[in-house]
């Protein structure tokens, strides 16, 4: 593994959120820290857990693999291992692995004296999970209100929860989060050809600056959001995608139980109509 000669400036101690000096290490490339050491814990025994489910089923298919939560009778209690309390474990150890995994970012983040814009933004990322599998299902009453840890299952599982509102397009929620994820993918095509197209001139030729990636959008819109600008453009557009998504799911069942089109009926109800 080749290290950057920057590398010895920053590999120093320090930066630790808990352990001192104790986990202040790397492992060849790799910075472990207290929450390294815990990641991997949590996606050891999670991976396990889910092996072992596998196990007790009906099929080794890849697709078809299925650990389900408990049925719903079980409300927000602890269920018998294989009536879904492998799914609690499993639940547990995912959002152990995944919080960890952003303070050990955090910890490098400070190590390097850097802001904290990735874990921030990975603990979006992780709120989306937590909506689906904690604040849905204890907003309901049932950890049965979790989605299915399987490729097929959580699909099928994904298409149920949709038809239960009737045409899930019409949750407005979903509307803003659909469009900031389609708004993501074209804001990374233009940055992402922009640049590519900067820095691959004709053989022979210097890279192009920033200058002419400006120029080249304020010849084709009469606006440049610019280098800097672009990033935070992309970080919010991202962020909110991932927001938008967790509201959406938030909020139907517990503060919406019938179906999205009939939401929309606010708007034949105005009393300007009357
Ligand atoms: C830009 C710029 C970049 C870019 C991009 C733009 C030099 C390298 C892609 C253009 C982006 C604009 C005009 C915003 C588009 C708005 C939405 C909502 C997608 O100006 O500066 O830096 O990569």
């Amino acid at each position: 593994m080749s290290m950057l000669s920057f590398e010895r400036k920053y590999r120093v101690r320090g930066g630790t959120l808990v352990g001192g000096d104790l986990f202040d290490f790397w492992v060849g490339p790799f910075y472990v820290g207290f929450f390294g050491i815990l990641t991997i814990f949590f996606s050891v025994v999670g991976t396990l857990l889910l092996a072992y489910g596998a196990s007790l089923g009906p099929t080794w298919n890849l697709w078809q693999i299925n650990i389900a939560p408990p049925d719903l009778e079980y409300g927000l209690g602890f269920a018998p291992l294989t009536e879904g309390g492998i799914w609690q474990l499993v639940t547990i150890c995912a959002l152990g692995a995944f919080i960890s995994w952003a303070l050990r970012q955090a910890e490098i983040a400070r190590k390097l004296g850097m802001g904290y814009h990735i874990p921030i933004a990975f603990s979006v990322a992780i709120f989306a999970y937590f909506s689906l599998v904690v604040i849905r299902p204890v907003l309901l009453g049932a950890w049965g209100h979790g989605f299915p840890y399987g490729i097929l299952s959580h699909l099928d599982w994904v298409s149920n929860v949709g038809y239960q509102y009737l045409h899930f397009h019409y949750n407005p929620a979903h509307m803003i989060a659909v469009s900031f994820f389609f708004a993501t993918t074209f804001a990374l095509s233009l940055h992402g050809s922009l640049i590519l197209s900067a820095t691959n001139p004709k053989k022979g030729e210097a890279v192009k600056s920033p200058e002419h990636e400006d120029t080249f959008f304020r010849d084709t819109i009469g606006y440049s959001i610019g280098t800097l600008g672009i990033h935070r453009l992309g970080l919010f557009l991202a962020l909110n995608a991932g927001f938008w998504s967790a509201v959406c799911i938030i909020i139907s069942g517990p503060f919406w139980t019938r179906g999205w089109p009939e939401w929309w009926n606010w708007w034949l109800e105005l009393p300007i109509w009357a």
